[in-house]
């Protein structure tokens, strides 16, 4: 980010401003209708805790382009890496010739991620690519085929992950047939489980599904996000995960843990996993891990990841090196400038406020997620329904007023927070002060 980039929410237009309003055009004459637009505003710069557009208005950024820019947009450290990078050299492959820096970030993730043991890393270039891989190696290292997923799961849209992502609309709607041998379990979602269904009974309910509908002799993998990302950032109930890892272990299956969303400190660890001490066998991460450039990556069990035969696993551009030098830089900017604990203050910032506000709404039916990935789901008000028009109508305003909100969820009423950990807090407790003011009008 430039250092002339003013940490403050500004509007000078109207939103959209004249210039969007001529790009958006340009948009829609020239890119394909399926690519959808969250706001209809054109970045120029961004950085810290804003995005500035090309009519000059700066937006409190509450997204981190999808819960990328975790360490900020252009965070100095990255620029400066990727700078000496493409100065040196742009891609050679690393399956012609190999570079340090792909090497060095392989270390790197074989030793933050969760788990002292011996492992290995093969980097990619997207979230889905990564979770395509992680089943390739899971499916040759265990010789079965089957894998699980979860009710509300979100892993992509690849042709494979298309089939282990849950929601129809917009995901997969019209696409199919999509990948055989995917199976889709019971999730612990604690405001919509009945009351008695605690993390251990929501594990049993999700072990009965997976042992009676598939069976572990033809299971090679369980697939789940610690905490849910598009599905509604649905946080499961304490022991769930670790009764579903156990199970795994006890039964031959690998369990593959998809931290896409929640990996590199968002979640006030560096791992969600590391929440509950949950070790994955694979752990699947992409998003934060590169402050912006296209990098994935799936890092786990020395023998497990040694399955393949040599040749079986690559691409043309995994680990390009200046997305592992923006790596490098990410991973040496989150533990230099203790972000994990800087997650953690936001978590406690933004709770304490949506809970606040939660007192005195009860269309706020629920107040989650951890460190910096916080959500509301929302409801019509003295019920549990869900109300997806509410999220969009305050999502809307917040983006008239100048902030960036995303929703998510499988009924589409969950507001979700992943504002970069580099935002200040007064930028932060200014954009709830916003939303605050936005629910007091907001009338679905
Ligand atoms: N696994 C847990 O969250 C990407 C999707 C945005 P890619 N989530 C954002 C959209 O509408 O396309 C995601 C995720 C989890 C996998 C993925 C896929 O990562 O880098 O988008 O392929």
């Amino acid at each position: 980010m430039s250092a002339s980039l003013e940490q403050r929410r500004h509007l000078v237009t109207a939103i959209p401003g004249p210039r969007s309003v001529e790009l958006m055009a340009r948009k829609s004459a020239a890119v394909a209708h399926g690519i959808g637009t969250t706001m209809p505003v054109f970045a120029v710069e961004a950085g810290g805790g804003v995005v500035k557009d090309v009519d000059g208005n700066s937006f409190i950024d509450l997204g981190s382009g999808i819960a990328v820019t975790t360490v900020g947009n252009s965070a100095p450290r990255v620029v400066e890496a990727v700078q000496q990078q493409v100065a040196a050299f742009t891609h050679t492959c690393f399956m012609v010739t190999p570079y340090e820096g792909y090497v060095a970030v392989a270390e790197a993730l074989n030793r933050l991620t969760p788990g002292d043991h011996e492992k290995r890393s093969a980097l990619f270039n997207s979230g889905a690519e990564a979770v395509e891989n992680a089943i390739k190696i899971a499916r040759v290292h265990t010789n079965k085929q089957a894998v699980v997923v979860f009710d509300h799961a979100y892993h992509g849209r690849t042709n494979l992950t298309m089939a282990m992502t849950a929601k129809s609309m917009p995901y997969k709607s019209g696409f199919g047939p999509f990948a055989p041998e995917v199976y889709r379990a019971p999730l612990s979602y604690p405001y919509r489980d009945e009351k008695d269904v605690d993390g251990t009974v929501a594990a049993r309910r999700a072990i009965t599904v997976i042992e009676k509908q598939v069976g572990a002799g033809n299971l090679a993998a369980v697939v789940i996000e610690p905490i849910q990302g598009e599905g509604g950032f649905i946080v499961p109930a304490d022991g769930f995960l670790p009764a579903i890892a156990q199970w795994c272990t006890a039964n031959g299956v690998v369990f593959i843990a998809d931290e896409v969303q929640t990996g590199f400190a968002r979640t006030g660890a560096l791992f969600a996993c590391d929440h509950e001490g949950v070790v994955p066998d694979l752990i699947v991460t992409a998003k934060g891990i590169a402050g912006g450039l296209p990098l994935s990556a799936v890092t786990g069990r020395a023998d497990i990841m040694d399955a393949s035969h040599v040749g079986g696993l690559g691409g043309t551009y995994g680990g390009n090196p200046l997305a592992c030098a923006a790596a490098l830089a990410t991973i040496e900017t989150i533990e230099a400038d203790g972000l994990v604990e800087r997650a953690a203050q936001i978590e406690r910032l933004m709770l304490d406020r949506l809970h606040r506000l939660q007192a005195d709404d009860d269309r706020l039916g629920d107040v989650r997620g951890r460190g910096a990935m916080i959500a509301v789901e929302l409801v019509r008000s003295g019920t549990d329904e869900p109300d997806a028009d509410l999220a969009r109508i305050v999502a809307t305003s917040a983006h008239q007023a100048g902030v960036i909100v995303l929703t998510c969820g499988t009924y589409g009423n969950v507001l979700r927070f992943l504002p970069p950990l580099a935002i200040s807090d007064e930028l932060l407790t200014e954009a709830l002060d916003i939303l605050t003011d936005i629910f007091k009008e907001a009338t679905s």
